[in-house]
């Protein structure tokens, strides 16, 4: 894999220097390449800032085994050029992480990215100086950067919750958190290790190394939904319709609930019998994506009943692989509906309970109470002796990214102190009170977390590009929603989301995995197209909302 700044050569002075540019984005994941491309291609004097130490984002960061996408990799990519769609070839419809990686570093190659971004450089602070009306941005690096926009792509899943429990320091052994796994891997063959947690990450390291441990624990504390993921290798024949296929599926991608190519169909739950939703579950099922949480019967989200039933299905798909009942008590969801939350999809991940070398522990009855010298010890007094304890424990989503950063606003409000009272944002592109802040992956739209992300990503990229692009043509030199269009979006967000199940169950979705986060559905519910064209009318009626300032 190719390495940050080949050359050597850093662009910016080094430390206690100041440099001055139009636009500084945080991040060189999906969003972070494509913003520093579109703005350097009109023109405009642009620096990326990156922690890692190369391109990928999220698929730098989350290395650990068994990481893949749960995204078809045919949607999964950059829409904005047929050439790169033309150039590369997927192995497989949902592939691992070093292959998503490889993809995002051709694409620096290509776009010839790397030149434009710092890396190993992480983003400490940023002042809105008032008197200037532009950003100051301190680095770690001892370096300051001067800047008319801000924008950050630093992810919505990038703060990883590492500092999970009491006592981890304490620990004689090893402890990885999924999202800072090694590059150089991890030897587990003969060992004893832990997982603590069943997320999504967590089903795909269980699954994956289960059989590699000498002995595996899995602490879990709520049982998963799971889709068994189908995941074909492509041959040629594949890849030709795919490619064939890019202008109309950039189209359709735009416009549907979730980002994805598949969407809910205009069909009502109600209008079908019991036998006829079944056979259409049964045929969604099949497909082995994630279409059965996304594409199947929209009254889920807000029918208790028809909730229920799905869930129901599932239960049973779950039930026919897992026959001790015991375990499938322990491992089958019941107190809650499915896809209130993230659904994963897995391989094999209920089978890996059936091994004898695989032991659950079911937090549920007797917490974690703290990490010890030899290992996790429970509430009710034991000790897991461990050599290796996997935290796949989440992360402080769609807000940690920016309120581990000190940001401060007009009159030095500071972001971390906003949101720690209320999560709130302009559509999730700029916050009231941050005059020329642009966000994305941001809380209160679909990127925070309901949206295939390249989609979501670029969407957000363009609006802000063509923002920036409207300002300048206008001699504007400061834009800033207006409380009263952020009230009101906050509201309609509110309003979509509370007519959801999704807010009745606790999750990252809501920030309840985060003691104290206020409470409210990071993501934008409405839709993805519904969503893009809110944003087209704002940009349309010339940044309706938006006060703007030469
Ligand atoms: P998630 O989905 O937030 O999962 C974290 C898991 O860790 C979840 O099972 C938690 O249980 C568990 N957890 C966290 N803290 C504890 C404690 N103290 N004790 C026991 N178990 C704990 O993170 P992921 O990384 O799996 O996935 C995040 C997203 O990345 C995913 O949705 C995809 O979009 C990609 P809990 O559910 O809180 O009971």
């Amino acid at each position: 894999m190719a390495e940050a700044n080949p050359t050597g050569a850093r662009r910016t002075g080094g430390p206690g220097t100041t440099e001055a540019f139009d636009a500084v984005v945080i991040g060189a994941g999906v969003a972070g390449m494509y913003q520093v491309y579109r703005l350097r291609e009109k023109g405009f004097r642009v620096r990326g800032i990156e922690a890692g130490s190369g391109v990928g984002g999220t698929w730098y960061w989350n290395r650990y085994p068994g990481a893949r996408v749960d995204s078809q990799a045919y949607i999964y990519q950059y829409w904005f050029s047929e050439e790169l769609n033309k150039a590369w070839n997927w192995s497989e419809r949902f592939p691992a992480q070093p292959e998503t990686e490889a993809y995002l570093n051709f694409v620096a190659d290509h776009c010839d990215l790397r030149k434009d971004f710092d890396f190993n450089t992480r983003v400490t602070s940023a002042r809105f100086d008032e008197s200037t009306r532009r950003w100051r941005i301190e680095t770690d690096t001892g370096e300051t950067l001067d800047t008319k926009y801000f924008i950050t792509c630093a992810g919505m899943l990038s703060a990883p919750l590492s500092a999970a429990f009491a006592g981890q320091d304490s620990f004689e052994g090893q402890v990885f958190h999924t999202a800072r796994w090694p590059k150089e891997g991890v030897a587990l063959a003969g060992k004893r290790v832990g997982v603590v947690g069943t997320g999504a990450t967590g089903i795909q390291v269980i699954q994956t190394i289960a059989g590699q441990a000498g002995h595996l624990k899995v602490f879990m504390r709520t049982p998963q939904y799971i889709i068994p993921m189908r995941n074909p290798k492509y041959d040629d024949a594949d890849r030709e319709a795919h490619k064939a296929g890019f202008q109309a599926m950039r189209q359709r991608v735009q416009r549907t609930f979730a980002g994805f190519d598949y969407d809910f169909p205009e069909r009502s739950f109600h209008d079908m019998t019991v036998q006829e939703r079944r056979a259409v579950m049964e045929e969604i099922w099949a497909d082995g994506s994630l279409s059965f949480w996304l594409a199947s019967f929209a009254e889920m989200f807000v029918d208790p009943a028809v909730n229920e039933e799905v869930s129901e299905f599932v239960r049973e798909k779950m039930r026919e692989r897992i026959k001790d009942p015991e375990l499938a008590a322990k491992l089958i969801p019941t107190t809650y509906g499915f896809g209130t939350h993230r659904v994963p999809l897995e391989t094999r991940y209920l089978e890996a309970f059936l091994r004898p070398d695989v032991e659950l522990v079911d937090v549920r009855e007797a917490p974690i109470e703290c990490i010890v010298p030899k290992g996790v010890m429970t509430a009710d007094g034991t000790v897991h002796e461990l050599d290796i304890l996997i935290l796949a424990t989440g992360f402080d989503a769609g807000t940690g990214a920016l309120t581990r950063i000190d940001i401060r606003g007009r009159g030095g409000r500071s972001l971390k102190d906003d949101w720690n009272a209320d999560i709130r944002t302009t559509m999730g592109l700029m916050v009231h009170g941050y005059p020329n802040l642009f966000t994305t992956a941001a809380p209160l739209a679909p990127s925070a977390a309901l949206c295939n992300m390249t989609t979501c990503l670029q969407q957000q990229v363009d609006w802000i590009t063509d923002c920036i692009l409207y300002m300048e043509s206008q001699g504007h030199r400061v834009i800033e929603p207006t409380k009263a269009f952020e009230d009101s979006w906050v509201a309609h967000h509110d309003a979509v989301a509370d007519a959801t199940l999704v807010t009745k169950t606790d999750s990252w979705y809501m920030g309840s995995n985060v003691a104290g986060k206020p409470r409210r559905l990071l993501s934008y519910i409405g839709g993805v197209g519904g969503y893009r064209q809110k944003c087209e009318d704002v940009a349309a009626r010339h940044y309706e909302g938006f006060s703007l300032a030469r």
